[in-house]
Formats: C-alpha cells, sequence, structure tokens
C-alpha cells in the first residue's frame, strides 16, 4: 500500500466506492467521474504506479478482470462500443497514480476525447448501475 493512495485505500476499505466485481488479485469499481454511465475502473491491488513498473502478474490479472468486467456492461448497458483504456503520465491525463484500465462504455459520434474533464457524477445512477453490472459478471 502507497501513502496517500486514494486507491490503495478504497483497496483497504477505508474509502468508500461502488464495487462489481473482485478477486484475490483484482478490484473493480465504479469511476465517479463517468464519462459515460457504466464506466468502470478495473485495478491490481498490489500498488504500481503505471505501466512501465506494474508486474508481469498485476497487469495480466487486471486485464483478465477488465474484460469480464466489460462483458458484464455490454450485457448490461448493450452501448454502441467500448473502449479499455489505460494512461500513464499527465501529458496522458493520469491522474491517479495507481495502475489502472478505464472500461469505457461509448456511444455512437459521443466525441469523448481521451483527455476527458472530470466531472463528478449522479451517485444514485452510479450506485444503480454498480449493482445491475455486477450481477452481470460472469
Ligand atoms: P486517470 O485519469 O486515467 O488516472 O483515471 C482516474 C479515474 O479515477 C478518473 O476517471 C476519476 C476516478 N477517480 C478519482 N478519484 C476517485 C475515487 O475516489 N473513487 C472512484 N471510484 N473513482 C475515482
Amino acid at each position: 500500500m502507497a501513502a496517500d493512495c486514494i486507491f490503495c485505500k478504497i483497496v483497504a476499505g477505508e474509502i468508500p466506492c461502488f464495487k462489481v466485481f473482485e478477486d484475490e488479485d483484482t478490484l473493480a469499481f465504479m469511476d465517479i467521474n463517468p464519462v459515460h454511465p457504466g464506466h468502470v475502473l478495473v485495478i491490481p491491488r498490489e500498488h504500481y504506479p503505471n505501466v512501465f513498473e506494474v508486474s508481469d502478474e498485476a497487469i495480466a490479472a487486471t486485464a483478465r478482470t477488465a474484460r469480464r468486467v466489460a462483458r458484464a456492461v455490454r450485457a448490461t448497458l448493450q452501448p454502441d462500443g467500448m473502449n479499455l483504456l489505460q494512461c500513464n503520465g499527465e501529458a496522458a491525463a493520469q491522474s491517479v497514480l495507481h495502475f489502472h484500465m478505464h472500461v469505457l462504455p461509448r456511444a455512437m459520434n459521443d466525441r469523448a476525447a481521451l483527455n476527458w474533464p472530470l466531472k463528478p457524477g449522479n451517485m444514485d445512477e452510479i450506485q444503480s448501475l454498480s449493482k445491475r453490472i455486477a450481477r452481470a459478471v460472469e
């Protein structure tokens, strides 16, 4: 666990999250600043700042969980498309320095940008979607 890492605090249960899936190595929870409804973050439990430092085991486990969650998001929301996205460094708009993958449902012609503005979502909607997606994880 890294001091002052918000995602480490979520792993430790010190900060709440809307969890959709967890296993021994990873945790998946709703992004509270969603680009679109159903935006989920997948992280390894262990702290690594970015793709350059994450272990082979942790990135593999994170990718496995991200695909599992992507299927659940697709089953729940039937989006027009989906990005699995991972950011490293300030210019790439990485705002949390704990390796993570975005599972990002997309709408046709939504013009979503790679460096999107962080806007708080509607917590009731996020919570309700977290329950539907969690039920759809196989
Ligand atoms: P990135 O910009 O790629 O580092 O993505 C970090 C994401 O984490 C961003 O979309 C907003 C989200 N985020 C930041 N703080 C919190 C938090 O406390 N809880 C949750 N669920 N998401 C957070």
